[in-house]
């Protein structure tokens, strides 16, 4: 062999070597990592951050074994966009998963992308909720949609199947499974994903009667009246008193005072179960429903002990998510891996337990914006610590690809938390989070809002359909119950709230407030510009709009004719039809007209079945000029504006009707079955 080509392959020995045993080092040294995330599961309901509501002894025992974020927010409360936010670093104007009914875009970068590229064994198991298939992961096992608690479905890798049993213990065998099995020369990165404790709130078998004989203290504002608050507040659709439903929520299928008990559902979840299943739920809450029937509550009484039943029920779901992260710890404890491994427990939101009489969560006041935050990391974090800095689920991403030793990807826009874990000083951390919530028209029926929040005070601007403010100042009143924006001693402190607000919208690029409204509203030119319209049915304040003349304001929308869930100056009927009268003044010529319609079945708005135009000399008596019948089902899931129009011979007329006929109720094949339904009307043009 030539000199020169042995001395090659004696270096690339020697360079396959030194490769081998710097890859090797790195697994030694880098850090595993476990992301436990509960759905829904509200900082209240932790033991360690103090509400004595209940005891979560392992999920304590992870806080003194590490530190505890008081201040841990996120920034879009709503599940599938927080868990977009958190694989991708982004928020989700960046990352485009800004509601519930998006389709994750799996092409993107992600934490467990990159970490699999840097030699991590990645696993994915339980609750995903993203829509499209996970990326990222060597091995993926999840629930499809928001999952069932008993014998649940699970996608393991593409492949559906039913496992009997109950899906807390189900998520954590197969995880543990999945850690039993990896490769142990290498590091791994497990996202642990529970269901628990999401809606419906259905405990395991054994603690069906765990809180039977607790008396839970209501919060203080369980009685809000949202006075001093703008419509959003008082017009949410998540009270515990008028929006939970007596079967499916609160598992009384035999009472007969509540017409939306969604009893149809909770038969079907019911039927899941086998019998032995059935038997445990029908000795347990058998005795106590009939008790409770016989009582006869009055309203608030019966707002009361709804409460404690929601509480039974949905810290009993918790008592089995700590139980099942007791077994997390041991199981690693065993093996001697608790000392290399960042574990971290966390919600994809907060949620509200009573707090303003509410459940759910969306706004972006405390309960729901701010998330349970632990870290553990024996081998660098300091035990039992607790941090008051602003942190973001934003900073998941960096954070463990800062511990895995991999680059944070400029588009990322959080920050790693290590110099906090870590206790270096650390003065430039962030002094005010930002937050957008986008989900309306949606369940629960929370307006749109954006706003900032510093250590001590809270700005909330709620836009589309509504432009007013909030303001809290949450060391005075920590409950926010007290809207201080209007007084006049706080002028200056929103001027600077506001800059600041702006600034951050600038620095995270969210600087249109129209973003995901509807695109490209053009001037046009017709006779109705302007002219009065008169109403029979008011359009609901809630999507009204802008004022009825808005029906001929002379904008229309871009007719792309594909709206996915962007939503402009329509003008909304709840459960009512659309009666409109316009009145030229003056008898005028014309050859059409024509009027937009939604169809967003998703979120309660239907096309409708049949519009009638009408004219009239006298404004007394009317023609008919046609009546057009829609050309799309009302089943259909497309999301999409529909233009309606009706064209004639020139003719002289003075008024003009228009008819559009809403379905009234949502039908039984519909999940808002029995419920208003909603019919959005976009413009009505004449020419
Ligand atoms: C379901 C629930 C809602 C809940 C959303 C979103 N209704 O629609 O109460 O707000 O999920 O929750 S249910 O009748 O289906 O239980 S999230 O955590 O996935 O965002
Ligand atoms: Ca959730």
């Amino acid at each position: 062999m030539p000199y020169l080509t042995k001395l090659f392959f004696v270096s690339l020995f020697i360079l396959t070597l030194v490769g081998c045993d710097i890859s090797k080092q790195k697994s030694e040294n880098r850090p595993n990592i476990i992301f436990i995330m509960a759905d829904d599961h509200a900082y209240q309901a932790i033991s360690c951050y103090g509400d004595s509501l209940n005891s979560t002894p392992n999920i304590d025992k992870l806080a003194r074994s590490g530190l505890r974020f008081n201040k841990s927010f996120c920034t879009n409360s709503i599940c599938a966009p927080s868990r977009a936010v958190i694989l991708t670093g982004t928020y989700s104007h960046i990352n485009g998963h800004i509601d519930n009914y998006t389709t994750f875009d799996g092409s993107q970068l992600t934490f467990p992308k990159l970490l699999q590229k840097a030699g991590y064994q990645t696993a994915m198991v339980g609750k995903w909720h993203l829509k499209s298939d996970p990326t990222g992961f060597d091995y993926w096992n999840i629930l499809p949609g928001q999952g069932q608690y008993y014998n649940p479905d699970f996608i393991e890798n593409g492949v559906k199947k039913r496992i009997p049993g109950y899906v807390t213990d189900i998520t954590t065998d197969i995880a543990l499974e999945w850690i039993n099995k990896r490769d142990e020369e290498k590091p791994f990165c497990l996202l642990l994903h529970h269901k628990a404790p999401h809606r419906n709130w259905m405990p395991a078998p054994e603690y069906l009667s765990k809180y039977d004989s607790i008396q839970f203290q209501i919060p203080r504002t369980f009685f809000d009246d949202y006075s001093t608050r703008g419509y959003a507040a008082r017009e949410q659709k998540m009270e515990l008193g008028r929006h939970m439903m007596m079967a499916y929520d609160l598992k009384v299928p035999d009472y007969h005072g509540d017409n939306n008990s969604g009893l149809e559902s909770w038969k079907f979840i019911f039927d899941r179960m086998d019998s032995v299943q059935q038997d445990f739920w029908n000795q347990a809450y058998f005795y106590k429903n009939k008790a409770m029937i016989d009582a006869n509550l009055s309203a608030e009484d019966l707002k009361k002990w709804k409460y404690q039943r929601y509480m039974q029920d949905y810290l009993s779901c918790i008592a089995s998510v700590d139980d099942n992260i007791g077994r997390v710890i041991e199981y690693l404890e065993e093996r001697g891996l608790v000392e290399n491994t960042i574990i971290v427990y966390t919600s994809d939101q907060g949620f509200y337990l009573g707090e303003h009489g509410w459940f759910d969560k969306r706004f972006m006041y405390e309960q729901s914006l701010r998330m349970p935050l632990i870290i553990s990391y024996p081998k660098n974090i300091v035990a039992s610590g607790v941090n008051e800095n602003l942190v973001l689920n934003l900073d998941f991403a960096p954070t463990f690809l800062d511990y895995a030793g991999v680059e944070i990807p400029e588009r990322m826009q959080g920050k790693s938390l290590r110099n906090i874990l870590e206790s270096n000083p650390n003065n430039s951390w962030r002094d005010a989070v930002y937050y957008r919530y986008y989900e309306y028209p949606g369940p629960h029926s929370v307006k749109r809002h954006y706003g900032i929040r510093t250590n001590r005070y809270k700005l909330i601007h709620f836009y589309y359909d509504e432009d007013y403010w909030e303001l809290y100042d949450l060391v005075v009143d920590p409950d926010e119950v007290n809207n201080i924006y209007e007084n006049e001693e706080y002028l200056e402190l929103i001027q600077v709230l506001k800059l600041r607000l702006y600034e951050l919208q600038n620095d995270y690029l969210d600087t249109e407030e129209d973003r995901f409204l509807p695109a490209g509203n053009i001037e046009v030119d017709h006779i109705a510009w302007g002219c009065p319209v008169k109403l029979k049915y008011p359009n609901n304040k809630k999507y009204t709009g802008g004022s009825k003349n808005a029906l001929t304001d002379g904008r229309k929308l871009s007719d792309s004719g594909n709206y996915s869930h962007d939503f402009s100056v329509w003008q909304g009927f709840e459960g009512d039809d659309l009666e409109a009268v316009i009145d030229f003044n003056k008898e005028t010529v014309i050859t059409s007209i024509s009027c937009g319609f939604l169809q967003n079945r998703s979120s309660w708005i239907f096309r409708p079945d049949k519009v009638s135009f009408y004219v009239s000399e006298n404004g007394i008596d009317y023609s008919l000029l046609e009546e057009v019948k829609a050309n799309i089902s009302a089943k259909s899931t497309d999301v999409k504006r529909i233009n309606v129009s009706v064209e004639t011979e020139q003719m002289k007329v003075r008024y003009i009707k228009v008819l559009a006929s809403n379905m009234g109720i949502c039908p039984d094949w519909h999940i808002g079955k029995g419920k208003k339904a909603w019919l959005f009307v976009d413009e009505i043009e004449v020419n």
